[in-house]
């Protein structure tokens, strides 16, 4: 059981999962953890003193974009890691292992809302498939390494997650992130009106990463089976609704306009909670507060 002297390890400590887990772990009194980001050679956090616990976040991530431009890139980083870091993980006894997987991994064609059970039976959204089959290798050599080798690793699905240190900057971002930092700019410049992406009609399930942090810990404590389980708020938010949030808490009075020439991706991913409720966990942020807390963290740490 991982407890407060435990060695861990935490990758991708360089996206906003990393940073926000990292900070947890430390208000927690965890006291023996370190950190690796894209650029740093993993093998050498293995020794002289291998971890005992893993936190497999990837290292590289993006919104609908990023996701259609560097397909390639996507792939390539996260299956690499995730090949390197499960292989270190058996050769040095590392005792438990948790590996982050994301929505994209459903099918494309599936009723809300999607559970474990459901992963492979259908074809993936396109402007993701390379980064899910990517996540998708992760869960599959995941349940694979405790049926060859008999070792506790697990994995779990994050909703579309969100918050402090999130890119506000870039093309490639996130919607919430994108949105938020449109919507300030168009402010404080005095603009008519905003440009959203897609149709509006997407539904989509948002997770605050505090939340997905915790889901994290807590399954790493109490969980111990094949079966990925989704961390999420269970919660259909369309993407218009959305919107519409987010210019409230930014204060924006212009108007949206929904640019349909640009693509929706995905039309519903909406998470089956219950299982990780079942466990014992639930999420804590609503998402108005969660919209407030991460355009707070926008305001003080972002010009
Ligand atoms: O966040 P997002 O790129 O993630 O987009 P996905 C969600 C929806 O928001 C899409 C719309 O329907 C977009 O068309 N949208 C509207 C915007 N305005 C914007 C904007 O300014 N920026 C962005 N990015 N979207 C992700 C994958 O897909 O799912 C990730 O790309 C990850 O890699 C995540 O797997 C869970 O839900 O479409």
């Amino acid at each position: 059981m991982m407890n407060k002297d435990s060695r861990i390890l935490v990758t991708g400590a360089g996206t906003m999962e990393g940073i926000v887990l990292l900070e947890v772990l430390k208000k927690y009194d965890y006291k023996n953890v370190s950190s690796v980001t894209a650029s740093q050679n993993l093998s050498q956090y293995f020794k002289p003193e291998p971890p005992e616990f893993v936190f497999l976040l990837g290292d590289s991530s993006g919104g609908i974009k990023a996701n259609i431009e560097k397909p390639a890139t996507l792939m390539t980083d996260n299956l690499l890691r995730i090949l390197e870091a499960v292989s270190l993980s058996l050769e040095f006894g590392v005792k438990k292992l948790i590996f982050l997987a994301s929505s994209c991994v459903y099918p494309k064609h599936l009723e809300d809302p999607m559970t474990p059970q459901m992963l492979m039976t259908g074809p993936l959204e396109t402007t993701n498939s390379a980064y899910a089959m990517a996540k998708l290798a992760g869960i599959e050599l995941i349940q694979s390494t405790r049926k060859e080798y008999n070792k506790n690793f697990i994995s779990c699905i994050s909703a579309n997650c969100f918050g402090p240190y999130d890119d506000f900057i870039s093309e490639d971002s996130h919607v919430v992130s994108s949105l938020i930092r449109r919507m300030h700019l168009a402010k404080l410049k005095k603009l008519d009106s905003v440009s959203v992406w897609g149709s509006g009609n997407p539904v989509r399930d948002f997770l605050y990463v505090e939340d997905l942090v915790e889901g994290l810990i807590y399954l790493m404590k109490n969980y111990n089976e094949s079966t990925p389980v989704n961390i999420a708020s269970s919660k259909g938010t369309s993407i218009k609704e959305l919107s519409y949030k987010i210019k409230e808490v930014v204060g924006f009075k212009g108007t949206l306009n929904f640019d349909k020439s640009l693509p929706d991706g995905m039309k519903h991913k909406v998470l089956d909670n219950s299982h990780i409720n079942e466990l014992g966990w639930n999420s804590n942020f609503s998402l108005d507060n969660a919209l407030e807390l991460t355009y707070d963290w926008h305001l003080k740490n972002l010009v």
